[in-house]
């Protein structure tokens, strides 16, 4: 019998899914709204991780440089004596956990480091900078029902690798498309996206705010704003100005496409019907990110497609806005007010500034040491404090750490979540035993919490679950039996036009930042992508065989330059990494993309060379703002 579980990896589409623990294989789940009965690949192949003779299923400490075996015991006992020592200093104590597994009870970690008054990150690696830009505009962050999306004549994928990062969302859209909608996308190109669009435009990556500069130049010139819509703005005059102060052609030329390109979008947006457009991540990881999503947003805005059904701007929702926290229900700690938070962005010279020194690391869901930018600073700085890393494979992180906790997996342990683009919440089920002696990473908290000296209490799971339905008023028995609840929320964002702001109205972005002038040595943007089959760096270590491959057009200029009999490195101010050299047609000629997450012990790691850049808004990270060269040595 299928059991019904949930995917919890760090992913919008977050699955309802039907696990065989005998014949160990997962599938969709028919009956969720929004898995509709398929699975990613990820998902789909997720036991040959829980499987895999690599994995780490018993504890390890580290003795002389050399990993060896522990039993819980001993390896919680030595933990628990250096919190306690590092604890006469809360802030020399550093928590840094990610979104490798998301949930209720993920939450525990946070929680108990947040009781205790440690440092913890701050800053985001992921989609902070959209988030922040998007929540300026609409004064929150909030978008229509992804099935909404059906009811719009024309859809804009401004920037979203459908067909890798969201295969549930390129349904809908291949949905949409039979039905007659048209699908318009616009990236860099080199992506496959021509599959799912009627039409694609290619941008030169990280100026999409210009493009969309042009179009709201064309509406101006055209006279077809609507006057009405104009009324739900707080900042018209503002974002005019901008718009006025420069040429069609020179907004054109900022993002290298043509007149007519400019025109179809802007053809697209006035036309009568509706339009969805749908915003990627990948656009707001370059310096000036968050204005390019906000110039996106008030192209959606001023050709009165917000608020309406079939149209809608769609970034991300919360995935927390569902659930509720259970921190209250902890007993013990004394968290302080402020706690000292270190740059995620640019973890390593965080590190190493930081005074009070770190003494003691617990690093959770997070291979960080392979996935900030500089990776080299951050494993250099790892190396003076006493790391605990929990997790299942011998990655970047988890060879600098002192002691090793092998944690249960999803299907493994039970969690409930929500999700980042749809409105379900599901339940994750423990469908097969924990390997080995892995344990659930909330009983591995739980029993550091009371094995302190000053203990820290963390309630029951069953409380902490219970807890965080409450605000939705989901019983946990429910969504036990079900695997899912989908929650109630309007099916159009904003309505009416009604913003969240305090007076109501609609806030344009004033500022359009020119683009940095390209390094004459560094001509090249270094697009660090997703991989379609894994998530970021949980990659099989077999796959990692060889040099790992970058992609550029053959009207690249390295394309003719570069000898095929000869070596090829990937080059940036920081750093080179011998690289092997592919085609991808229709990529924007100044552009190398790399699949991420690759480690650095197999010299696949990107982020070895890319350097710590910030994004305009939410201290994001602007890792595709980086400038490379290819060439041979
Ligand atoms: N299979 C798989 N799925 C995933 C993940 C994974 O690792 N693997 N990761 C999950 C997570 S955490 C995230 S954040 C998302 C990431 O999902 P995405 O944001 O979709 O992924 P990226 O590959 O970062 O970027 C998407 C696209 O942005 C385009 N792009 C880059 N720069 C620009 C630009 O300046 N302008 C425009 N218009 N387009 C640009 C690229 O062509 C790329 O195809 O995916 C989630 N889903
Ligand atoms: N160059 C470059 N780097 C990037 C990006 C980029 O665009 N370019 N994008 C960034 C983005 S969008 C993101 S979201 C981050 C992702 O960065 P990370 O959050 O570090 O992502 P993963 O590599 O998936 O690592 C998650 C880890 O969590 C572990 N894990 C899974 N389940 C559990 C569990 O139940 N318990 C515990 N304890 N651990 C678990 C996995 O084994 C894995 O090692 O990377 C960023 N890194
Ligand atoms: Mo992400």
């Amino acid at each position: 019998m299928p059991i019904i579980t949930a995917c919890t990896m760090d992913c919008g589409d977050a699955c309802s899914l039907l696990v065989d623990p005998d014949a160990r294989t997962v599938r969709g789940n028919p009956k969720h709204p929004f898995t509709k009965g398929f699975c990613c690949k990820k998902g789909g192949r997720y036991f040959e991780r829980l499987d895999a003779d690599e994995r780490i299923t018993t504890p390890l400490t580290k003795i002389n440089g050399r990993f060896v075996e522990a039993t819980w015991d001993e390896a919680m006992g030595l933990i628990a004596r250096r919190l306690d020592a590092a604890r006469q200093h809360p802030e020399t104590i550093l928590h840094i956990h990610g979104h490798g597994y998301r949930g209720v009870l993920a939450k525990a970690s946070s929680i108990l480091f947040q009781a205790l008054g440690a440092s913890t990150t701050r800053g985001a690696l992921c989609d902070n900078t959209g988030i922040t830009a998007s929540i300026m505009d609409f004064g929150a962050l909030d978008h229509n029902d992804p099935e909404d999306i059906l009811c719009a004549s024309r859809i804009v994928n401004w920037g979203r690798d459908l067909s890798r990062c969201s295969v549930h969302q390129q349904a809908l859209t291949a949905r949409a498309r039979k039905q007659g909608t048209e699908v318009l996308t616009i990236s860099p190109g080199g992506d496959g996206a021509a599959e799912f669009s009627d039409m694609t435009i290619r941008v030169r990556p990280g100026t999409d705010r210009f493009l969309a500069a042009a179009v709201i130049k064309l509406f101006l010139e055209a006279g077809d704003l609507n006057p009405w819509v104009l009324t739900r703005t707080a900042n018209w005059p503002a974002l005019r100005g901008l718009i006025d102060g420069r040429t069609f052609h020179d907004l054109c030329r900022a993002c290298d496409v043509t007149a007519q390109d400019a025109e179809t979008v802007y053809d697209w947006y006035a036309d009568p019907g509706n339009v969805a457009t749908l915003l990627g991540w990948g656009l707001q990881r370059h310096v000036f990110g968050g204005e390019n999503v906000r110039f996106i947003n008030a192209v959606a805005m001023l050709s009165g497609n917000v608020g309406i059904s079939g149209g809608g701007a769609y970034y991300n929702i919360s995935s927390g806005r569902n659930l509720g926290t259970w921190t209250h229900l902890v007993q013990g700690g004394h968290p302080c007010k402020t706690r000292r938070a270190l740059l995620l962005n640019d973890l390593g010279a965080e590190l190493r500034r930081a005074d009070p020194p770190v003494d003691f690391v617990w690093i959770d869901g997070h291979n960080v040491v392979n996935q900030v930018p500089d990776c080299l600073a951050a494993a250099e700085a790892m190396q003076r404090p006493f790391v605990v890393v929990v997790d299942g494979f011998m990655h970047d992180t988890a060879m600098l750490a002192d002691v090793i906790l092998p944690p249960a997996f999803m299907f493994e342990r039970e969690d409930v979540l929500g999700s980042f683009v749809h409105n379900c919440v599901n339940h994750c089920a423990a469908a097969v035993p924990p390997r080995g002696l892995c344990r659930p990473d909330f009983d591995i908290v739980t029993e550091l919490g009371s094995r302190l000296a000053e203990p820290i209490i963390l309630p029951d799971a069953e409380t902490c679950l219970t807890e965080g339905l409450k605000q939705s008023g989901i019983a946990l028995d429910e969504l036990r039996e079900h695997g899912f609840v989908k929650v109630g929320h309007p099916r159009v964002a904003f309505s009416g036009m009604v913003f969240a702001h305090p007076d109501g109205l609609y806030r344009f972005p004033e500022h359009l930042s020119p683009e940095p002038r390209r390094d004459q040595d560094h001509p090249l943007q270094l697009l660090t992508l997703v991989r379609g089959e894994s998530l970021h760096s949980q990659i099989p270590e077999a796959d990692q065989a060889g040099f790992p491959t970058v992609w550029i057009a053959k009207d690249c200029p390295a394309f003719a330059a570069l000898d095929p009999a000869r070596d090829a490195y990937l080059v940036t101010p920081a750093g080179t990494m011998r690289v092997e050299v592919q085609i991808a047609p229709g990529l924007h000629p100044d552009t190398v993309i790399m699949r991420r997450g690759g480690w650095m012990k197999y010299g696949h790691n990107a982020n070895v060379i890319i350097e710590p850049r910030m994004t305009d808004m939410g201290e994001g990270c602007a890792y595709y703002s980086q400038p490379c060269r290819l060439e041979n040595r």
